[in-house]
């Protein structure tokens, strides 16, 4: 059997790989040379748990090129990205794709559509641009098999979660399912195109909204006086209840894009574009505490610890970092950046000590493992605040180091705090001491003996 991949990035190189480890000859396409070269040179073009190894187990069945080569089997794995002005999405890639199949195409072939797209594009974009070959669909076989792995275990999803299948017709849906049955250890559900589209787009819709829920809880826990920290964990206890964690906002290629797929052509839907605004507002609600710290220490410095758009990868597509560093350039500070994950970035990166060095403010935005074991004492910053957004430091050693700790969503804290003193609660703070200059206004809380307690 040989496979032609269409799209060398984060999803198509992984189904490549996949695909030529178990055995079938697989001819990886991208318009991008440099990635065809760096790939024919054994040099993978990004980081993922476990990619060498497998590029290893290839053999001699994977190989790179710029342009598709006749084969049984296309798979298509380009970007759908958004366009930030109108939230639509951009089928250009897609489009190239298929008029580059159809130059190819014969009849009996399988194409398989793996990038996410609006609900009906399968029909309307990809299966028409197919046809141009002159084969009419029928005479080709078309399904939709929506990728679900997860940036940082790819590999690992790839093999072990379960996969939708949504076929032309029940010839298509068997075919892809045998070609996915090669590697594919989870189990396998059957479903039309369209469907699989919707079912992709419900999936990370899903979980942008459910980030946003967490994010308003912790603005709320804020003003009530909360650790919105633990009292998630608490109602986690729950056994119907699983909210996600708060944080700078939602990253990625997917989650804070396909939301819009979903409701691009919707005329009545608000939860979801909603939900899109509370994510996006996070880095300015980050900004604004710290600014609440800083804001009469002349000429601020804040070293951001973290620009990908999550823990433990090195992607920065649609990263809050971005949108934060662009605040804070607006207001005139001057921003260091520091993430051990990231190769490429438009900001220097720098190493911890470095960007740390005579630092007001460190600002922790992605959850790096990596960041829980920096050692407080061996930063040499001017003024020893810190803002956790993903509540991962180890705060009580922060403090023994002299440092303040703003933690987002935590308001628990009803006493200010100095550098030194703790973790600071949610208010203005001024600079020198850092107590709060406005305190929230009074919480009143019902104790579990049924008394009204003031904060
Ligand atoms: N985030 C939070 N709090 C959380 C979880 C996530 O703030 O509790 C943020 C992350 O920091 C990040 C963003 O959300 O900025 C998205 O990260 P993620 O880990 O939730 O998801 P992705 O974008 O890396 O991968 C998602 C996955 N979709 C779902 O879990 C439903 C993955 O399975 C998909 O394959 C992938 O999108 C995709 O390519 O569509």
């Amino acid at each position: 059997m040989k496979i032609c991949v269409l799209g060398l990035g984060y999803i198509g190189l992984p189904t490549a790989l996949l695909l030529a480890a178990h055995g079938s000859n697989v001819v990886g396409v991208d318009v991008k040379q440099s990635v065809v070269d760096r790939l024919n040179h054994g040099e993978l073009p990004f980081k993922e748990p476990g990619i060498e190894d497998l590029y290893l187990r290839t053999g001699d069945r994977f190989v790179a090129r710029e342009r598709p080569e006749t084969a049984d089997v296309f798979l298509i794995a380009v970007p759908t990205p958004l366009d930030p002005a109108t939230k639509v999405s951009n089928l250009s890639y897609i489009r190239r794709a298929a008029g580059m199949i159809a130059g190819h195409l014969k009849e009996g072939d399988l194409v398989i559509l793996e990038s996410t797209v609006p609900p009906g594009t399968s029909e309307r974009v990809v299966i028409p641009g197919l046809e141009k070959s002159g084969i009419a669909i029928r005479d080709f076989l078309y399904a939709h098999c929506p990728e679900r792995a997860i940036p940082g275990r790819t590999l690992q999803e790839m093999v072990y979660n379960s996969r939708i299948i949504g076929g032309y017709d029940r010839d298509s849906t068997d075919q892809a399912i045998s070609l996915y049955q090669t590697f594919v250890r989870g189990e396998i559900y059957r479903t039309d195109a369209r469907t699989a589209e919707f079912v992709k787009l419900m999936e990370n819709t899903s979980r942008d909204v459910n980030v946003a829920l967490a994010n308003e809880f912790a603005k709320l826990a804020e003003e009530c006086g909360i650790n919105v920290w633990e009292a998630i964990t608490l109602a986690n206890k729950h056994p119907r209840v699983s909210i996600l964690s708060p944080g700078p906002g939602v990253g990625g290629h997917c989650i804070a894009i396909d939301p819009w797929f979903l409701t691009q052509n919707s005329t009545g839907c608000r939860m979801v574009s909603t939900a899109r605004e509370v994510n996006d507002s996070m880095p300015n609600y980050v900004l604004q505490i710290t600014r609440s710290l800083l804001y009469s220490i002349k000429n601020p410095i804040i070293s951001i610890f973290g620009v990908a758009y999550k823990g433990n990868v090195g992607d920065t597509r649609e990263s809050p970092a971005f949108k934060f560093i662009q605040l804070a350039g607006n207001e005139g500070y001057t921003i260091r950046c520091h993430d051990p994950y990231v190769r490429d970035f438009p900001h220097p990166l720098m190493g911890a000590a470095d960007a740390a060095d005579g630092s007001d403010c460190l600002v922790i935005l992605a959850d790096h493992d990596c960041f829980r074991n920096i050692d407080p004492a061996e930063l040499q910053v001017r003024t020893k605040f810190v803002v956790d957004t993903r509540n991962i430091l180890d705060h009580e050693r922060w403090i023994g180091q002299g440092f303040a700790v703003r933690v987002l969503g935590d308001g628990s804290q009803v006493y200010p705090a100095a550098p030194g003193e703790g973790i600071l609660p949610a208010g203005l703070y001024s600079p020198d001491a850092a107590r709060p200059v406005a305190t929230p206004p009074p919480v009143s809380l019902l104790t579990p003996d049924g008394r009204e307690r003031f904060l």
